[in-house]
């Protein structure tokens, strides 16, 4: 029985009181918080096992390794990946975009060709193409969004000409929550003979997501928005391809042999096997014990219920939202194609300031254009409040939020 009550115990911050009112933490789109199954495998392995790792030979550096080692099994594992070759640890989500963009992008793409996303994305997967698009001469290309937010399918067909080499698309948006049919749209761009790099950021910590089933080339996630620690993210990218990429970043742990040629007075040097080759440096080896905690708790509650639980409480958000007269919900009306993020704006309020009155009754959310101006500049608006949900939040919490809501539309 999945039960959010059950596991709020699980999670110390929300014992927190702020402005004298227990938390409800609603920006779970921008990071979630952390059970103490988390927080206590990063203590143990700060007071256990801490060493480097693939680097000597004693216990210490032995432990840390296998755990390193395992993370990495695990999240092959949780997104249906074959081996955890395919699994690189980076930063996060940004990292992951701009690691294909450099080791694939830099190498691949010329003149002529075209790399397609949409209006709907992150920041993080347009700026790195369009700085990309300057040094190769390439063209980036949006497909267009229609008026309630979800994806213009015409559109993407419609860009999607063989010039194109690369589609890159978010899974779930993170202002409205709509989750593309990445399946079909991979399935489009292969058929085309592009690949397919999916964002994602805001599905992966939210539903189920197999990289095998969706048959995309490239997938990147952030492991502080699924209960991980900050730092820690994930590239996944099919076998054949990540053997052919060059490496991102050069240094330590991507290296097999580094030899000096007297002659030439130059080093010949040869690249570490999958994933090493694109991990440079000591690695976040705490971060990735962490997300190793966080992703076989997600496992033991099934992502099929996450998923079921957070589309419950948008479903009954939105329609307790329907009850607040100044308010503007942007993004679909059906429940069905989104999942649980609410954009919204109060009638005279900036998003800001909704926010603020908002965490007066500690109540937290995010405020802005979410680093995604071009969808709030299809929308016209400058920014936008927005709501997210996760295992933790309750319907209690909402009507708490719907009653917040309403009395700050009666303070003008
Ligand atoms: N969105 C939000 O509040 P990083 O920062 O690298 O972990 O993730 C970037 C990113 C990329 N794609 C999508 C779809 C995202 O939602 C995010 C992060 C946060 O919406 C912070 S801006």
């Amino acid at each position: 029985m999945f039960d959010p009550y059950k596991i709020r115990e699980d999670f110390p911050i929300l014992k927190r009181k702020i402005n004298n009112h227990p938390l409800i933490y609603f920006d779970n789109a921008a990071t979630s918080q952390k059970p103490k199954q988390v927080i206590e495998a990063v203590k143990e392995f700060y007071e256990k096992h801490n060493a480097n790792v693939h680097r000597a030979v004693h216990t210490l550096s032995m432990e840390a390794t296998e755990l390193y080692e395992e993370a990495h099994e695990e999240i092959a594992k949780f997104i249906g990946a074959e081996s955890m070759e395919e699994i690189v640890f980076v930063r996060g989500t940004t990292e992951a975009i701009n690691l294909v963009a450099y080791s694939w992008g830099l190498h691949n793409l010329k003149r002529g060709d075209e790399v397609l996303t949409s209006l709907m994305e992150h920041h993080s997967n347009i700026v790195p193409w369009e700085i990309l698009s300057k040094i190769k001469g390439f063209k980036v290309k949006y497909a267009d969004v229609n008026p309630d937010g979800t994806l213009s399918q015409e559109s993407l067909e419609e860009n999607l000409t063989s010039k194109v080499k690369l589609v890159c698309i978010t899974h779930v948006s993170n202002v409205t929550g709509v989750v593309n049919d990445v399946k079909t749209i991979a399935k489009l761009a292969h058929e085309n003979g592009a690949l397919v790099f999916v964002d994602g950021a805001q599905s992966v910590p939210h539903m189920p997501v197999d990289v095998h089933e969706l048959n995309c080339d490239f997938l990147a996630f952030s492991g502080h928005k699924m209960l991980g620690p900050t730092g820690i993210g994930i590239l996944y990218g099919r076998r054949e391809l990540l053997e052919k990429m060059e490496p991102f970043h050069g240094g330590g742990e991507m290296i097999r042999e580094v030899s000096f040629n007297p002659e030439k007075q130059r080093c010949t040097i040869s690249w570490n096997d999958l994933p090493w080759k694109f991990e440079a440096g000591t690695p976040n080896i705490c971060g990735a014990v962490g997300l190793m905690a966080a992703v076989k708790y997600l496992r033991a509650l099934g992502m099929e219920n996450v998923k079921a639980h957070e589309c419950a409480l948008t479903d009954h958000a939105m329609k307790r939202l329907e009850e607040c007269p100044k308010i503007t919900v942007y993004g679909p009306k059906d429940v069905r194609s989104k999942c649980g993020i609410i954009p919204f704006n109060v009638e005279g309020f900036n998003s800001h300031d909704v926010a603020l009155l908002l965490d007066s009754y500690g109540i937290m959310i995010r405020s802005g254009f979410h680093c995604a101006q071009p969808l709030h500049q299809k929308f016209k608006i400058p920014s936008s409040a927005r709501a997210s949900f996760y295992i933790y939040n309750t319907r209690e919490e909402i009507d708490r939020f719907i009653e917040a809501l309403k009395e700050i539309e009666q303070a003008l």
